[in-house]
């Protein structure tokens, strides 16, 4: 759908992020999920100063983004603001309750059984990779990852998609499995691999990613900002 800036839909994501964070900005997965659904939306972009201020922290308690608005609710945390945009009209939440469930298990499954084990190979590789303990710490990272990979993809097993059609569980699976394309980690899983092909083939999510790195065309790549913490995850 196209960015309005009229949409009662409204996201908020970075003005600027360094190379490296470009396509993985988590504002990504909201405007994936209103791609999928057909919603209208618009995008306020903010600098690193102005998501740490207090008028943002209203809204995001941690000083991050995205967050998201309807003119009902105001929230924040991409897992719930993707449900949030699924629960609007039909496309990735299913009818019945047992397979909201299972969306939903999906979703939380990706941001809290996933996640966290693959950001912390963001950590060794490039936001500590200076550290002293980072080389050491980085094959049981790696080995943590392969187990929850190889666990993962035994679920999919031969399937498209985790839970019959495509839902928010799994837009939000390829969201977190594709911040690994750069490790090579992905391909000794073919499956997962494929799975996630498969999701970035979706025209929703080209038009989703074609949009958010339009934002940073003319910018250029010097940090106009001074980025202390993590900016997203990087490929
Ligand atoms: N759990 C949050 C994480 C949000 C997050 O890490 N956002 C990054 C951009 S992708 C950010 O704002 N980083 C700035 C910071 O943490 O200071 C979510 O999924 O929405």
């Amino acid at each position: 759908m196209p960015i309005d800036p009229d949409a009662k839909y409204e996201i908020t994501g970075f003005k600027w992020v360094p190379d490296f964070a470009r396509g993985f900005v988590r504002e990504t997965r909201a405007r994936w999920a209103f791609e999928e659904v057909g919603l209208s939306y618009k995008v306020r972009l903010i600098d690193f100063d102005e998501v740490k201020s207090q008028a943002q922290r209203h809204f995001q308690p941690f000083g991050q983004v995205p967050t998201y608005s309807d003119g009902d609710v105001e929230i924040f945390e991409s897992g719930a603001i993707a449900i949030r945009i699924a629960e609007q009209r039909l496309g990735l939440m299913p009818l019945d309750m047992a397979g909201r469930a299972h969306a939903i298990q999906w979703v939380i499954a990706a941001l809290n059984s996933v996640e966290p084990f693959v950001a912390q190979l963001s950590v060794v590789d490039l936001f500590e990779a200076d550290k002293p303990w980072s080389a050491e710490r980085r094959p049981s990272v790696v080995e943590t990852i392969r187990s929850r990979l190889h666990d993962l993809s035994e679920a999919l097993g031969d399937k498209q998609w985790l839970d019959g059609n495509f839902s928010v569980g799994d837009l939000i699976m390829v969201s977190v499995l594709r911040e690994l394309h750069a490790s090579g980690l992905l391909k000794e899983f073919p499956n997962l691999a494929a799975y996630v092909a498969r999701g970035e083939a979706r025209p929703a999510y080209q038009r989703a990613m074609a949009d958010h790195l339009a934002t940073f065309q003319d910018a250029g790549p010097t940090p106009p900002l001074s980025v202390s913490q993590p900016i997203g995850v990087p490929a």
